[in-house]
């Protein structure tokens, strides 16, 4: 090594000048070849795992060009920034969507063909990065993917997680769980550590106030414990304009000090064990989706991520402004996912106040100009709150905050409403138990506050967020989801993709989905309905395998595939699904199969661990699978499969073979779905009812195109108190005879009362998902779909039209909107 101590300028310029890697495929190839000889030690052919890792290195290079220059850009153009605060990133494989969006997938392809090398079995070694439950962390992955493209200033923030989304296993037709070391199968090879970057988070301790020189009370946080934050970076392309932006997952460890006083005491074991203990806070990702458990570690994790972030914009703020805040909210703003990060209210005063010095109203009037909250659910499970002794004895100072702003917030409620201590009672930010709500504390400390589909956004404003909602009207917004075309569409169905490039002439709906709907003018083209025919069956066919491999059943690909996947929940109802189950097998029994439709029931999704009741659907799936797949009686009419461990990489496969998108969640409950819009994408035709963001995919289809059924929204609502479920069985034979036979034990033979909790689920007047109430109009809807998949041409048009119409879907335009409506950020071009 020569010691080279030049100036910073120099070296910039020189490595500005620097020629491009080669993107050819010689290029890639002898790239590939350097990595897997010198950096890895392997000739060919070598196993896989490590063709894959030669081949992320190949293509990390060329990303962090990219990052690189994307960083210049944004420091010599200093505008308003956004950033994305999440508790979950659900990126599933990066390979792909890398090489898609760096235009490399065909040189690439080339390239390993020339090595004798197969592109799709080196990318079947990629692990899912499972940071995420479900839809809400999947979302934020859409949405960095859009912002990249739209060449968007967005940073994501994040925790990462040492194990991801625990791995199922289905043994017996139960969910097992098994952790999901995702890093310790070697490196990840999309992250940067950067340990310059990392910050001190204090936990515990107490407050201490008292008057400065010049009289103002002054607040000094004490004896609390360290722990460091150190961030790693995950680069986010955008699709082919040279973006690349960042994602920074943080990762708990103790600092150096930590407990150094212990050390030397001689206390060796304890100071370990504490050591150990500091760096549990990233350790795993809780896995409730849709349901608070209220446990210390997740409190800790939550502040964690929001006191890494809001110091690290801080101190990036300081590094160019000085301490002068006075223009932070024009350059400044945060999206809060959901309540997990909602703390970052409280934080932001803490550092503005206690740390930079402002005076209250200064830093709140920042605050309030710079936070926004997204909501993702009315389910009062779901709505987070803590406790103020736990607060207290973790976070004191940022407690004290909160109090304060309570406490101001409260005089504003006694101005709009005089006398009404009703009003004093229901709108305070801690509940009549001493519990902190969490989404109370984020609606008083943002300038906006949206839903994520139409129908829940007006349900936050007349329901759950009523009284806010008359407080400050102009805050509320809806923001409906969507999903990023290039994943869900472009990288995962390589067939369609084709199709529609070669029909419209380019490919400008990877970057504007809108374009879809001239696909509809080939309503009618005989021969290009047939290519959406023989791509749809080829995706069937790629998918029967899989369920092949992984649940060893054959299935034909002749037969509608009828999918549900999701996290397994009562309200989303995957007991309803299992119920026309059951009304099939046993209408095959009796015999009543004229002008049949054969069927494959796909069901997928994970149960929390500890959700029992969702576990127990999970088996009853899967005996009621056992029972019809294994009866030649039944034969091909009807088979039922679960496909274990449902994450985003199996949804690549799942969506573009689906005929039939089962989104039949109680109406209210389910605040959007994006999953319905992947399938819509991928040409598959909805059954559903009119909740979330189906109420639109509705509009856009139109009702001949769509299989509508259920209960709507108010009428659910209207109904509660006086639900009885036996009147649905006493009015419908079909269903009597369905609960029955499950009553009987028929799908449980050796493990009688297997069932009953179950059972008695659905039976209780309380029941408030209101199974039964919807059974037979489900019914019926499946029958109007098992009638229009007959005529092969009319269900194929409806499959056009439903792709055609998905252009609203694209998180480019729920960005967009984002961008025009809340964030106000300048895009910009990196070349
Ligand atoms: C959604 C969650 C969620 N809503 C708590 N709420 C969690 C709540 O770990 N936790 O504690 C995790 C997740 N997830 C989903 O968000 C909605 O149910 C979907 O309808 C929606 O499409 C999705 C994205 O907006």
């Amino acid at each position: 090594f020569t010691k080279t101590n030049k100036a910073p300028v120099k070296a910039k310029k020189s490595a500005a000048k620097k020629p491009a890697l080669p993107n050819d495929k010689t290029g890639l190839e002898q790239a590939f070849l350097h990595y897997l000889e010198n950096n890895l030690g392997r000739d060919l052919p070598s196993n896989p795992e490590y063709q894959l890792s030669a081949l992320a290195y190949v293509v990390r290079d060329r990303l962090m060009q990219n990052w690189k220059k994307t960083w210049q850009t944004y420091n010599e153009n200093p505008t308003k920034r956004a950033y994305y605060l999440s508790m979950e990133f659900l990126m599933g494989r990066s390979l792909r969507n890398n090489l898609l969006n760096l235009g490399l997938d065909h040189p690439v392809k080339e390239a390993l063909d020339d090595l004798g090398l197969a592109y799709e079995e080196i990318e079947q070694q990629e692990i899912d990065a499972g940071l995420g439950n479900g839809g809400l962390g999947r979302l934020a992955a859409c949405f960095v993917d859009s912002c990249a493209t739209l060449g968007l200033p967005v940073m994501g923030y994040g925790l990462r997680y040492e194990y991801g989304m625990f791995r199922q296993m289905i043994e017996q037709g139960f969910q097992i769980e098994a952790p999901d070391h995702w890093l310790g199968h070697g490196d990840y090879p999309w992250e940067s550590q950067r340990r310059e970057y990392a910050r001190i988070i204090k936990f515990g301790g107490c407050c201490h106030s008292h008057e400065d020189s010049s009289g103002h009370l002054k607040v000094h946080w004490e004896g609390y414990e360290e722990i460091l934050a150190v961030p790693f970076d995950v680069p986010v392309p955008g699709y082919k304009n040279q973006v690349v932006n960042s994602l920074r997952l943080w990762h708990a460890e103790a600092p150096d000090a930590f407990k150094l006083s212990a050390f030397n005491a001689g206390s060796y074991f304890e100071a370990v064990a504490e050591k150990q203990a500091a760096e549990n806070l990233t350790m795993v990702l809780y896995p409730n989706d849709s349901s608070e458990n209220g446990k210390e570690l997740r409190l800790r994790q939550q502040y964690f991520l929001v006191s890494a972030s809001l110091q690290d914009v801080v101190a990036q703020w300081c590094r160019t402004k000085g301490h002068d805040f006075t223009d932070f909210a024009k350059f400044n703003v945060f999206q809060l996912n959901d309540t997990h990060p909602s703390l970052a209210v409280a934080e932001l005063m803490r550092l503005l106040v206690d740390e930079h010095h402002l005076p209250w109203d200064q830093a709140w009037s920042i605050t309030t100009q710079t936070m926004a909250y997204t909501n993702h659910t009315l389910l009062p499970e779901a709505l987070e709150k803590w406790s103020r002794h736990l607060m207290a004895r973790l976070l004191p100072r940022p407690l004290q905050i909160i109090e304060e702003i309570n406490r101001r917030f409260l005089i504003e409620v006694a101005c709009k409403w005089p006398g009404r201590a009703d009003k004093i009672r229901e709108l305070s930010l801690f509940d009549e138990h001493g519990m902190v709500r969490m989404a109370y504390l984020a609606i008083v400390g943002s300038f906006s506050v949206n839903g994520v589909a139409a129908l829940h956004s007006e349900l936050l404003k007349e329901g759950l967020f009523n009284d806010f909602y008359q407080l400050w009207p102009h805050k509320f917004n809806n923001k409906t989801n969507g999903v990023t075309q290039r994943r869900w569409l472009a990288a995962c169905n390589p067939g369609l993709r084709h199709l529609i490039t070669d029909t419209l002439g380019n490919e400008d709906w990877i970057t504007d989905l809108s374009r879809l709907a001239a696909l509809e003018k080939q309503v009618g083209n005989k021969a290009f309905e047939q290519a959406w025919f023989d791509i749809k069956q080829a995706n069937k066919q790629r998918l029967a395998d899989l369920i092949a491999r992984e649940v060893g059943v054959q299935v034909s690909t002749d037969a509608i595939f009828d999918v549900q996947v999701k996290r397994i929940h009562e309200y989303k109802r995957q007991l309803l699904n299992a119920l026309h189950a059951i009304h099939l097998y046993r209408q095959i029994k009796l015999g009543n199969t004229a002008n049949w439709t054969n069927r494959v029931i796909i069901f997928g999704g994970k149960a929390a661990p500890g959700y029992a009741m969702a576990k127990t659907i999970i088996k009853l799936i899967n005996n009621i699978a056992m029972m019809v797949n294994n009866d030649p009686e039944i034969g091909d009419k009807l088979k039922v499969v679960f496909i274990p461990n449902y994450r985003v990489s199996t949804m690549e496969v799942i969506c573009p073979a689906a005929d039939v998108s089962e989104q039949i969640s109680t109406a209210g409950k389910e605040a959007s779905g994006t999953g319905n819009m992947k399938f819509m994408m991928n040409g598959a035709i909805t059954i559903g009812t009119l909740d979330g963001a189906n109420v639109e995919i509705r509009e856009s289809v139109g009702d001949d195109n769509f299989f509508l059924f259920g209960l709507r929204a108010h009428e659910v609502q209207a109904k509660l108190g006086e639900y009885y479920p036996q009147s649905y069985i006493d009015a419908d034979a079909d269903l009597q005879g369905v609960v029955d036979l499950l009553r009987s034990g028929h799908f449980n033979p050796l493990e009688p009362g297997l069932f009953d909790d179950v059972i008695a689920s659905f039976m209780a007047p309380h029941d408030p998902w209101m199974t039964l109430a919807d059974f037979r109009s489900y019914v019926a809807a499946q029958e109007q779909v098992a009638q229009a998949y007959k005529n092969q041409q009319a269900w194929v048009k409806m499959s056009i039209v439903n792709s055609a119409r998905s252009g609203m879907f694209s998180t480019d335009r729920t960005m967009q909107q984002y961008n025009d409506e809340i964030w106000h950020l300048t895009p910009v071009n990196v070349s």
